[in-house]
């Protein structure tokens, strides 16, 4: 049985989606991050880059959000788009530019408007400038069709909710009526009974919420070089 190492967060909501919407047994494992589980040498042994979600399917070890939606995708035959060159090569550059500029982007802009100290005026400028343009441009591509590749839906479309889910606490309240195309990708999604199952995940699970001096330093490890 696949296991799969999991926290409530945008990466590995994807991959709970993916194994959701295939029906794959998993054993679910928590990686409490927020109590530094990630730097566990056990978990990092898995994911040595010491962030969730990781999986292990037999003697397969598979870390990074994309990589693994790839590897289920490909293992399983679900949720792939054609095999022509056109449709794989629109799969692979939508799934990088996800994984190289809607989670990175996105996540900065949430860590500099939150968590980072003063003064942060040119790196929140930067981040939003740059979390908006990548969303911006994910709103005009599902302006022009209903799925992220060819004519239905399938893991790609999977990394995109991801990050979705967390548009409102990550962009604002009213970011939503900005992205009206990704908007109705998102509710569709959304309302699928696999994404009502992957968000259900985190009600089975205590989990550690506050963020207080040892999170912040589980979750920023570089923080340290400030106070010393
Ligand atoms: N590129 C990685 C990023 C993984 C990542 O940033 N995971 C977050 C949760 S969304 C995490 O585990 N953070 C804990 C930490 O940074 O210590 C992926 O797509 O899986």
């Amino acid at each position: 049985m696949i296991k799969f190492y999991y926290h409530p967060s945008p990466n590995p909501l994807k991959v709970a989606l993916f194994l959701e919407e295939a029906e794959l047994p998993y054993e679910l494992i928590l990686v409490d991050t927020r109590k530094g589980e990630q730097h566990d040498p056990a978990f990092t042994a898995i994911n040595p880059n010491a962030k969730t979600p990781a999986i292990v399917d037999g003697d397969a070890v598979v870390f990074d959000s994309n990589a693994i939606l790839l590897y289920l995708a490909e293992k399983t035959g679900k949720f792939l788009p054609d095999q022509t060159d056109a449709l794989r090569g629109a799969t692979y550059s939508w799934l990088m530019f996800v994984a190289s500029g809607i989670g990175p982007y996105t996540g900065q802009y949430v860590h500099f408007k939150n968590f980072a100290p003063e003064p942060k005026e040119y790196a929140i400028n930067r981040y939003d400038f740059e979390a908006w343009r990548h969303w911006n441009i994910l709103d005009a591509h599902l302006a022009k069709q209903r799925y992220m590749v060819g004519d239905r839906y399938t893991f790609v479309d999977m990394a995109v909710w991801g990050w979705a889910r967390v548009i409102p606490f990550a962009l604002g309240a009213e970011a939503w009526s900005k992205l009206p195309n990704l908007k109705r990708h998102f509710e569709e999604i959304n309302a699928r009974p696999a994404a009502l199952r992957a968000e259900a995940l985190k009600t089975r699970l205590t989990f550690k919420t506050e963020m207080d001096e040892d999170a912040r330093r589980a979750l920023f490890p570089g923080n340290a070089r400030l106070a010393a």
